[in-house]
């Protein structure tokens, strides 16, 4: 019998075998009110059953008698009683389904969220009506940090895209949403200090696209629905590289295009003071040293600061290959530094593991290959070395830009690509940085950089289904730590959420790799 399409695989999952609860409009609702409305509706939108839910003091007496006892009220109707008791570790749930009811305890909100997502995947019609098999999942996250980041930089990506997006991913208990929201063609968040950088340059897309940026009050809305969803937004304004558009407002902040440092394609040569449409890296730089530099990334990170409640301010620090190494320890230093007098944990991707003076506890993203290349393993270890841990996106495994296969119109295959949904699953977090165990590690993140991303079906359409198995690095036990943690294992699972998926509207690829029910 195939495995419950259950992703990412909780820690523990036990069917008891005995008879499956019967899901019907009579089964009723009981306990926090997030939870029971978020239930209602995607059981709504998955079976077209309105489940009545009852809400204490409001609607029939019974409803707290029912919650206690967990089973069926007093009416005999059948009981979902889903509460947050504050027993076990941050995110974790536990949930019991037997002929007479389902119950679900967490630790804390977002466990109930998440027991919720997973009692929904478990819901199925093989009894020929709607029930959910009799089981008890006890479930906790592997690692804290499950990130999905957006570049809205060399494509811009609306609010409700981004809302869709940020709805995807927390069903598949990912609770970052890291936002790529400066590149080489455009700032996309209007600020207040700086409002130029965005005024001048937003408008502008790769390919000549159509461009957009966001309001201030855009970027609260986008955080707000983000933690609605248990996500925390974590911001990237990416320098000293990846900074051309911050020269079409301020010329004097940057060098001349570094022609010679211009890597990947179609790159378009770059044009001082000129939108830039194509796709190529590594040709820009700030002006490292001079005063005026300093003033503009105090300012920008202040604001970026105070506009953002998460934790997080990433800077970025990728493919500077325009800035001389010096300058670059120099920058990535001295800013690490600023954003940590800012009350805020920097994050940089690897390569700002090459200088020795960053802030103490600097998180590093590393996005080399699972088998580490060029010198990243070590600018890796960097970061533990100063207390901090790590971002694992191995750009082989969990990069959701490139081509899923190579007959596949979007996505890129710079790295190693086509990345078959086998090569995303089959990684091992704790194994790819040497001297990087598991507790160096805050968690996994998989990147949608948007070069050929134009909208919500192409992020569908690469982001699916692949997500599910970053999702399942970052949140499951260790691979071959528990029985169901293998590929073969997943591609079932994961093939079973596909009538789900698709009356969430979600335009996901019918790959090839996996047996879809
Ligand atoms: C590398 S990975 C980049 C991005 C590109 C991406 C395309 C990294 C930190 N930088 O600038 O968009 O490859 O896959």
């Amino acid at each position: 019998m195939s495995p419950l399409p259950l992703v990412p695989l909780p820690a523990s999952v036990l069917e008891s075998g005995g008879t499956p609860f019967r899901l019907d409009d009579r089964a009723v609702v009981v306990g926090d009110e997030d939870a029971a409305a978020l239930l209602h509706r995607l059981v709504a939108t998955r079976t077209g059953l309105r489940l009545p839910h009852l809400r204490p003091g409001r609607d029939a007496a019974g409803a707290s008698a029912a919650a206690s006892d967990a089973d069926a009220d007093a009416g005999g109707r059948a009981v979902i009683d889903l509460a947050v008791d504050g027993a076990g570790r941050p995110e974790s749930y536990r949930l019991t389904v037997t002929a007479r009811g389902v119950r679900a305890r967490a630790a804390d909100a977002a466990g109930l969220f998440y027991a919720v997502h997973t009692l929904v995947q478990a819901i199925d019609r093989r009894s020929g009506s709607w029930a959910v098999p009799a089981l008890e999942i006890d479930d906790a996250p592997r690692f804290p940090y499950r990130g999905v980041m957006l570049d809205v930089a060399r494509h811009f990506h609306d609010p409700a895209t981004i809302a869709a997006y940020v709805e995807r991913a927390a069903a598949l208990k990912f609770n970052v949403l890291h936002l790529h929201l400066t590149d080489d063609q455009a700032w996309r968040l209007a600020l207040d200090s700086r409002p130029e950088l965005a005024a001048r340059s937003a408008d502008n897309a790769v390919g000549g696209d159509a461009g957009g940026s966001y309001s201030s009050a855009d970027y609260r809305g986008i955080v707000a629905h983000a933690a609605s969803h248990h996500m925390t937004v974590v911001p990237e304004f990416d320098m000293p590289g990846h900074t051309h558009a911050v020269g079409l407002a301020y010329p004097d902040l940057v060098e001349p295009p570094a022609l010679a440092a211009l890597q990947g394609g179609p790159a378009d040569t770059p044009v001082a003071g000129e939108p830039y449409r194509g796709i190529g890296v590594g040709f820009s730089s700030l002006r490292i040293g001079a005063a005026v530099t300093d003033a503009f990334v105090a300012e920008v990170f202040a604001e970026l600061a105070a506009l953002t409640p998460g934790p997080y301010l990433h800077f970025g620090g990728d493919e500077a290959h325009g800035t001389p190494a010096d300058a670059f320890a120099d920058f990535v230093s001295r800013t690490s530094r600023a954003i940590a007098d800012l009350g805020k944990t920097p994050i940089a991707w690897h390569e700002a593991g090459a200088a020795t003076g960053l802030a103490p506890g600097t998180i590093g993203q590393y996005w080399s290959f699972v088998v580490p290349v060029e010198g990243a393993a070590e600018k890796a270890r960097t970061f533990v070395r100063g207390g901090g841990r790590l971002i694992l996106s191995p750009a082989d495994a969990v990069y959701l830009d490139m081509k899923p296969d190579a007959a596949a119109s979007l996505g890129l295959t710079w790295a190693n690509g086509p990345t078959s949904v086998e090569r995303a699953y089959a990684w091992e977090p704790a194994a790819v940085v040497p001297g990087v165990g598991e507790a160096d590690i805050l968690g996994v993140e998989a990147p949608l950089w948007t070069e050929t991303v134009r909208d919500l079906a192409d992020i569908d359409a690469l982001a699916f289904p692949r997500i599910g198995a970053a999702a399942e690095a970052a949140w499951s036990p260790a691979t071959g730590a528990v029985a169901g943690r293998t590929w073969e294992s997943f591609r079932e699972r994961i093939g079973g959420l596909g009538p789900l998926w698709t009356t969430l509207g979600i335009r996901f690829p019918a790959s090839a790799e996996i047996p879809w029910s």
